[in-house]
Parts: structure tokens; C-alpha cells; sequence
């Protein structure tokens, strides 16, 4: 009992200190995050031996203290309990922060018995303004060096301390902050120029951030690959999330993970393009709040697209994917024989299985940005949200609008 109360307890100074924290924030005009982490709807069974009294009202006391909002309570007499115990069994549902679902169970299972949930997200949290991206830091560590054994710098530990340190700058970041700069070494230099093919000289250059200034995308630090979900939110605020780090040198050609080439020579000359970057942008706005499903549909469609994605420009078939700009391999295959190229269409592009280990089997051609851009607007009317989003670009922020 002891425990389980201080546990509520903690809970519950956790909470207050939150709003006092807010609330001392506010008065002194600093940035302060909402407390707004996203909805679930909880179904929760549970059973309560009356010989345990007072439990119920114990039991209520923990939804009390995680601000749960119970929908539906039922009970009924509980034929398991052994003869001479009498209890009942309870049925609840109830919508709460998803932060704290784990926690509430948890808290249940010390008071109740046979206790059983199913949880459903009914929202997730998502930056409602631009300096909420500095939560937007969720790592994949799928091509980490540290932990993919195929990674060229996987055996390299200098690499390593290298990559983690520019990493670093990424996790001190936030937004407003002059993007360090690194001093780059000889060798990440030479792998740099040995990476491209000489018509993208130009693009290591300050020039090519400079022409972001036309479409108003603006990159921040990034330490690694990032979840989906976070990646797509930024790009809602025309911010990109920019590796600063440079591949292994003993494979200059080829990254498993994006790295600052990949993006100088592949993303950033696109972003500069006005209708690319909308449509960059009404990816990264469909996405916000969207169910799982429909992240991984967004996150096919950009593969498809802002990755690997043809176009035709005079009534020629050329790459614009930042995959195929900074990879001369494939970008040679993808306009190759080779592949099997079909119009761009968002509903099957969003759910075409990809690669991401060796080279496309298939391609999309868009009949241009344009084009591509109004297929994606008549595709995101199909994505179900119980709100819809309006982005406001004097404050860069959005606004949420409850649909009826
Ligand atoms: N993270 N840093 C970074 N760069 C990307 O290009 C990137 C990402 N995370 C996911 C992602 N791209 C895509 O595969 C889509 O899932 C959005
Ligand atoms: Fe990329």
C-alpha cells in the first residue's frame, strides 16, 4: 500500500511541478512546451474482491490522479473468484495521455486482479509551432555505425568519435541557434570530391544554402536518421533536418545513412525549387498527427518521390531524388533500361514495397511538380483525422481545427 500511494503521490507532484514549471515559464516569457502528449483510449478489465475494501474508490483515485477521462464504467458479479470471496468485475474506458498509459496499468495491477487492456492512439502529440521541433529528435538506429554491422565505419572507432561529435551538436541544438560550424577535416573533404561527378562542384558551396532563401526552408542539425513520424513534421514547417557528419571515406560513392553529401547534393538544390518545396511541405502537413498506417504510407510516397523520384522535363525523363542526385550509381540505373518505370500515381506509390539496401526495381515519373503536387492534394483528401491543420506562415505555426 505503501508503495502503490507513494507511486500515486509521485504522479500526481510530477504533474503539479510540471504546471508550476509552465506556469514560471510563462510569467518569464521563456519557451514552454504543452503538456499536450497525444490522446489513447484505454479499455481496461480488472476485477475487485470485496473482502479488499476500500478498492474501488483506490481504483478510482488512480484515474483521478492520471486526469483519465472515463467514457464507460460497467460492472458485473465475477463467477471466477474462489467460493467464499465475492467481488465483481469491472470494464472501463477511459481516454488518457498516452505518456501515462504504462504507468496507469501499472498502478491498477497493484490494486486489482486479473487485470487486461487494450489501448487504441486516438491522436498523437505533434509540434503545433516551430520551435516544437526541438522535440522532433527521434532517432532510428537501423543505420547507426555504432549498431549496423554493415555500415563502412562500423570497425572504424575514429569514425565513430567523429560521427557521434558532430552528432552532439545536433542533440544541443535548438531552433533559432546559428548552425555550428564544423571544421572538416582533409580526409572528409577528399571523400566529398571524390563522391560526386563534376557537374555538382558547385554544390559544396554556401551558394547552395543560400538558394534556400527563395523558397524559405531552412535546415537544422540533425544527429542521425530519424523516425518517420518526426522527419515528415518538420518538412510541415519548411524545415529540413540536415545531416552534418560525412560518410566513411572507404566508400565515397555509397551511404547506408544520409549524410551531409547526401543532403547538400541531393535535398537542398531541390528545396530551392518553389513547387517541390509545397509539396515538400503538404507531406510533412498531411502527416501531422496521422496514424501509424498512414505515416508509413507518407514515408513510402516520400521515398517514391523526394528520394527516388523521375520527372519529365520537355518531354525528357530526368532524376530529382536526392537518392539518385547523390548516388551516380544508381542515378545512371534509374535512367537506365534496366528498371521498370510507371506514371506517378500517390495510391500505389504509398504502398510499393522499396529498397533500401541496393537499387530501385521500380521508379515513378511525374509529368511534373505541378502535376505531382495536385495528385498528392486529391490523395491526402482520402487520409482520415478526427482534425484538420491550417499552417500560418507569418508565426510558423499551425493551426488545428477540430472537424465537426
Ligand atoms: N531522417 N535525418 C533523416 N533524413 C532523412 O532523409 C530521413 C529521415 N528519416 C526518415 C526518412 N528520411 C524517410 O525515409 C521517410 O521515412 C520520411
Ligand atoms: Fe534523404
Amino acid at each position: 500500500i505503501g508503495r502503490r500511494q507513494s507511486l500515486i503521490e509521485d504522479a500526481r507532484k510530477e504533474r503539479e511541478a510540471a504546471a508550476a514549471a509552465a506556469e514560471a515559464a510563462e510569467a518569464s516569457e521563456q519557451i514552454v512546451f504543452e503538456e499536450d502528449d497525444g490522446k489513447a483510449l484505454l479499455n481496461i478489465f480488472f476485477t475487485l474482491r470485496s473482502s479488499k475494501t476500500p478498492a474501488l474508490s483506490r481504483t478510482l483515485k488512480v484515474f483521478e490522479t492520471f486526469e483519465a477521462k472515463i467514457h464507460h464504467l460497467e460492472t458485473r458479479p465475477c463467477r471466477k473468484l474462489k467460493e467464499n470471496l465475492e467481488g465483481l468485475e469491472y470494464f472501463v474506458r477511459c481516454e488518457v495521455h498516452l505518456s501515462d498509459v504504462s504507468t496507469l496499468i501499472s498502478s491498477i495491477k497493484r490494486i486489482a486482479e486479473d487485470v487486461k487492456t487494450t489501448k487504441e492512439v486516438k491522436f498523437h502529440w505533434f509540434p503545433k509551432r516551430i520551435v516544437d521541433l526541438d522535440r522532433c529528435h527521434h532517432l532510428v538506429t537501423k543505420f547507426d555505425p555504432d549498431l549496423d554491422q554493415d555500415h563502412p565505419g562500423f570497425t572504424d572507432p575514429a569514425y565513430r568519435q567523429r560521427r557521434k561529435m558532430i552528432g552532439d551538436i545536433a542533440f544541443r541544438y535548438r531552433h533559432g541557434d546559428p548552425i555550428p560550424r564544423v571544421e572538416y577535416t582533409e580526409e572528409e573533404i577528399g571523400t566529398c570530391w571524390r563522391t560526386c561527378h563534376a557537374s555538382s562542384k558547385q554544390m559544396f558551396s554556401e551558394y547552395t544554402v543560400h538558394q534556400l532563401s527563395r523558397t524559405g526552408f531552412i535546415l537544422r542539425p540533425v544527429a542521425g536518421l530519424l523516425s518517420a513520424r518526426d522527419f515528415l513534421a518538420s518538412l510541415a514547417y519548411r524545415v529540413f533536418q540536415c545531416t552534418q557528419y560525412i560518410r566513411h571515406a572507404s566508400s565515397p560513392m555509397h551511404s547506408p545513412e544520409p549524410d551531409c553529401v547526401h543532403e547538400l547534393l541531393g535535398h537542398v538544390p531541390m528545396l530551392a525549387d518553389r513547387t517541390f518545396a509545397q509539396f515538400s511541405q503538404n507531406l510533412g502537413l498531411a502527416s501531422l498527427g496521422a496514424s501509424d498506417q498512414d505515416i508509413e504510407k507518407l514515408s513510402t510516397l516520400y521515398w517514391f518521390t523526394v528520394e527516388y523520384g523521375l520527372c519529365k522535363q520537355n518531354g525528357e525523363v530526368k532524376a530529382y531524388g536526392a537518392g539518385l542526385l547523390s548516388s551516380y550509381g544508381e542515378l545512371v540505373h534509374s535512367l537506365s533500361d534496366e528498371p521498370e518505370t510507371r506514371e506517378f500515381d500517390p495510391e500505389a506509390a504509398a504502398v510499393q514495397p522499396y529498397q533500401d539496401q541496393t537499387y530501385q526495381p521500380v521508379y515513378f515519373i511525374s509529368e511534373s511538380f505541378s502535376d505531382a503536387k495536385e495528385k498528392f492534394r486529391t490523395y491526402v483528401t482520402g487520409i482520415k483525422r478526427p482534425f484538420s491543420v491550417r499552417f500560418d506562415p507569418y508565426t510558423s505555426s499551425v493551426e488545428v481545427l477540430d472537424n465537426p
